[in-house]
């Protein structure tokens, strides 16, 4: 890999970004941030919007390709990376599954997570794209009990998204702190990657809060 291969990782601090910032760390990839202020609104500037017209976090820049959306840089990222042993191969078995686990974070487990926060009523079970809460989350249960990781004995990247997920939205309260969620979180944000990030997003936070005068 050249200098010129090296990630850009448009980032915000204790932000869903921490986890694709994560998920480099544990790939040992070489990555350089793009810090957005949150909390000065920079993510809404029309620099960030021309880059990602949805002012969203994360995005990453590889190659002068943009990457959006945590499921795809999550996939993108293991793939680019197979060294480190977090991508089952596509001749692998377990590949379907950790494409539709993953897939599953930003297509069921968001949306539903999202209409219960914002108190929505929920969609028509047939007309909801994730059935209802309960269903969605008691598939996601059953899974994650098998364990120790989403696809058994191997961690994969789809566990640094669901760990890193999970520890913000038990932190939340947006799913309730049962064994099986708390201890499979426990399992990644106990790993040196995650810890490291937590505490420079820690230091971030606070210098962006300092800088915006909150
Ligand atoms: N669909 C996107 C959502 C990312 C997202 O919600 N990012 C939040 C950070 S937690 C954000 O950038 N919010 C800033 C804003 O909307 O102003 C993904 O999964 O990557």
């Amino acid at each position: 890999m050249t200098a010129t291969d090296r990630i850009t990782l448009y980032y915000s601090p204790q932000s869903r970004a921490a986890g694709t910032r994560v998920l480099l760390e544990e790939l040992g990839a070489p990555y350089d941030l793009h810090v957005l202020n949150m909390k000065a609104g920079e993510q809404r500037r029309p620099a960030y919007l021309a880059i990602n017209p949805l002012g969203k976090v994360p995005a990453i820049d590889h190659r002068g390709a943009l990457v959006t959306e945590q499921v795809a840089i999550a996939i993108y990222l293991a793939d680019l990376f197979p060294e480190a042993g977090l991508t089952p191969a596509r001749d692998d078995v377990r590949r379907g599954p950790f494409l539709r686990w993953i897939a599953y974070y930003g297509a069921s487990f968001e949306p539903a997570l999202i209409d219960r926060f914002m108190k929505n009523t929920p969609p028509p079970i047939t007309q909801s794209p994730y059935a209802d809460y309960d269903t969605m989350l008691g598939a996601l249960e059953t899974q994650l009990a098998r364990g120790p990781y989403v696809l058994g004995e191997r961690m994969t990247a789809a566990d640094i998204l669901w760990g890193v997920a999970f520890n913000w939205t038990l932190a939340f309260g947006l799913v309730p702190k049962k064994d099986v969620f708390v201890r499979y979180a426990e399992r990644i944000t106990s790993r040196p990657a995650f810890q490291r990030i937590t505490a420079a997003d820690e230091a971030m936070a606070a210098e962006h809060a300092k800088a915006a005068g909150g």
